[in-house]
């Protein structure tokens, strides 16, 4: 276990080892190339301290009495069977009819993947998650799935937070084996932003499955089901669950929104079942889903598609529970929530009083809500170690149906916005998002087309343009690259097209390609790459989670990569001490290795020498160790 006295002894200890002892031992420093794990570990631990991380920088810090994460007791010695159990040992198909037979609500539990993605900018790092997976295996075995990775999670991992996203998921998955881990896939647009070449969709869908993701939910940004089969039949060809999914946006029960009335949703579900879904997902990105809308849309779609519907919302409005129990009468299979801890705004609904709200009643879920209240407390804990990712907001808002943004969307373009000084002028940022869309020709919006409209948003009223100067042929406008980029359909067409007066100011005359963008796209050189990737780094020996890692991202990948010789595997330092480093006399422990852990005590932070250079001084395993980095400051 970690024990973290950062904020227990801000002692300064004396020097026990003088300085000089470093000019003594110069082979300590003479370690570029043989540097061991350990050392790498606090050349990070003594770089933090000395630097600070620039992540958290200027931001708000955590309490000075956050109470430490303990993962609630476990229930039981083995983890009793649940969902995974029965997709090992009966198949997709198997699941999904299990699911239909229900009479229970079933939940899944996004915590671990859209809560802290909606909530702390996506910023949870997997330590926090591995740790509380055994009681997840243990004590919730009765949950659907654990919705843990994919979305935005995957490439922040690297960006970010320095560790490797297949390895969360393996981790996760060796201590939770009997509920199904779930992922979000953006279609042909994998866990990226760009549309990607068919045999790197397949690829990495084939290393997902085999890396432990059991349910894909497959959505594409503009409910354009042509663009979604090679990512479906990817899936199902792993022999794991396909949950084809359509993104709600606009109001079912609006005349004015036409565009996207029921029968829309009830021609796309039933698109999605002849393309093999063996679930079909309702994904309310934004939170729209009104209950009354939700009541007429869940009993048409049974009715209609016949498939096991499972439903996925955010709680900007503050409305989301009521949808919930609207949805969950019409006969919604299964709904997403998240643990209360880290529920609520643009996160999930919350669980705990989900499970409340329909106890006693026919769709009683059968959770124990005194479990859910001991993963809370540990949610809680571990959230107050992200204080600096906390975005702010103060209360729900009805604002949601006018701008219409995702709910993972909405605190990062709001922070986007401060950036360039428009947070004044944030309403106006809402309504020009709500402009933008209906210029589109009234587009769904999640990830990507949503980071378009948002691109495009802030860059109108960065420069005061108005949606009627835009449209105007005589005002001259420097698009987005984004924009132009969607316009030239490389992210694929939305129903109805994009409107072509639009189409043709943004590529001022070119034609767009109509077709599916994967259908031009020439297929990735794999071993050319491959090639590439190792003579890149020498010294380093990649596996095939890496190599999809470097096909989704090449330079994330590669800085994650070459960080990652200098600092190792930072990923087993307690959360306080990646983002905050260590105080003199301050102790950690971090297993390096299953079983193998390492003693880390920080004595002292030298002065900044001529070169520039600190010398910083550890106990690693009881033995001194010495470690120089530049101060930056
Ligand atoms: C990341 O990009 O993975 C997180 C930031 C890591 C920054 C590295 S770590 C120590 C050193 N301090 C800095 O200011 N930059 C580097
Ligand atoms: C993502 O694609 O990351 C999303 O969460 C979309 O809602
Ligand atoms: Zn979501």
């Amino acid at each position: 276990d970690f024990v973290i006295n950062l904020l227990k002894h801000p002692v300064f200890l004396n020097n026990q080892y003088s300085t000089k002892f470093i000019d003594t031992t110069p082979e300590l420093f003479d370690f570029k190339k043989r540097r061991d794990r350990g050392t790498k570990v606090l050349t990070y631990i003594a770089d933090i301290t000395v630097n600070g991380h620039p992540e958290v920088q200027g931001r708000a810090m955590p309490a000075a009495d956050l109470k430490p994460a303990i993962p609630p007791a476990l229930q039981h010695e083995k983890p009793p069977s649940g969902t995974r159990t029965l997709l090992d040992e009966k198949g997709a198909q198997a699941v999904a009819d299990w699911m239909s037979e229900q009479k229970r609500l079933l939940i899944t539990d996004t915590t671990m993947r859209d809560g802290h993605q909606s909530l702390l900018a996506t910023r949870m790092r997997s330590i926090d998650m591995v740790k509380v997976a055994p009681a997840y295996a243990a004590n919730m075995s009765d949950l659907f799935s654990v919705e843990c990775w994919g979305g935005a999670t995957f490439d922040v991992a690297y960006r970010f937070l320095q560790e490797c996203p297949w390895q969360r998921l393996r981790d996760i998955r060796a201590r939770m084996p009997n509920i199904l881990t779930q992922m979000l896939l953006r279609a042909s647009n994998g866990v990226g932003y760009t549309n990607y070449p068919d045999n790197v969709v397949q690829s990495f869908v084939a290393q997902a499955a085999s890396s432990g993701v059991d349910v894909f939910r497959v959505f594409d940004s503009l409910n354009w089901v042509e663009n979604m089969r090679v990512a479906m039949d990817a899936v199902i060809e792993s022999g794991k669950i396909c949950e084809g999914t359509i993104c709600y946006t606009g109001d079912i029960l609006d005349p004015d929104r036409a565009k996207y009335n029921l029968q829309y949703y009830v021609d796309m579900g039933k698109a999605l079942k002849d393309a093999g879904a063996h679930v079909l997902g309702l994904k309310d990105m934004a939170g729209l889903l009104k209950a009354n809308a939700a009541g007429a849309l869940i009993t048409a779609l049974k009715e209609e598609v016949g498939l096991p519907i499972h439903f996925h919302t955010h709680d900007t409005s503050g409305a989301s529970i009521a949808t919930i129990i609207e949805a969950a009468r019409a006969g919604v299979d299964a709904v997403d929530a998240a643990m209360d801890a880290l529920s609520g705004n643009t996160s999930q609904p919350t669980l705990g009083s989900i499970v409340e709200a329909l106890r006693h009643t026919d769709r009683d879920t059968l959770l124990d809500v005194g479990t859910i209240r001991e993963l809370s407390n540990y949610w809680e804990a571990v959230r107050g170690q992200y204080t600096a990712f906390e975005s702010g907001l103060q209360a729900p808002a009805s604002e949601v149906y006018l701008h219409e943004m995702p709910g993972g969307q909405f605190t990062n373009l709001k922070a986007q916005a401060r950036s360039m000084g428009l947070e004044e002028r944030w309403h106006e940022v809402a309504q020009t998002y709500a402009d933008v869309n209906q210029m589109f020709g009234d587009i769904v919006k999640v990830t990507p087309s949503s980071k378009v409209v948002g691109d495009m948003a802030l860059m109108m009223v960065s420069q005061h343009l108005t949606r009627a100067q835009v449209e105007d042929p005589a005002t001259e406008v420097s698009f987005p690259d984004s924009v132009i980029d969607m316009m030239r359909g490389n992210l694929g067409q939305p129903p109805g097209g994009f409107p072509d007066a639009i189409v043709s100011k943004v590529l001022k005359g070119d034609k767009p390609n109509l077709d599916r963008p994967g259908a031009h796209l020439p297929p990735a050189d794999l071993d050319a790459l491959r090639t590439e990737l190792a003579a890149k780094f020498p010294d380093v020996d990649f596996d095939d989670e890496d190599f999809n890692g470097y096909l989704m991202y090449p330079k994330v990948f590669s800085d994650y990569a070459a960080r990652h010789e200098e600092y190792g595997p930072v990923r087993v330092l307690p959360t306080l001490t990646y983002f905050y480093g260590m105080q003199p006399g301050e102790e950690i422990t971090a297993e390096i290795d299953p079983g193998k852990t390492l003693e880390i005590r920080l004595i002292t932070v030298g002065e900044t020498q001529d070169d520039g250079e600190v010398r910083v001084f550890f106990e690693l395993n009881g033995q001194p160790r010495a470690v120089r980095v530049p101060n930056r400051k």
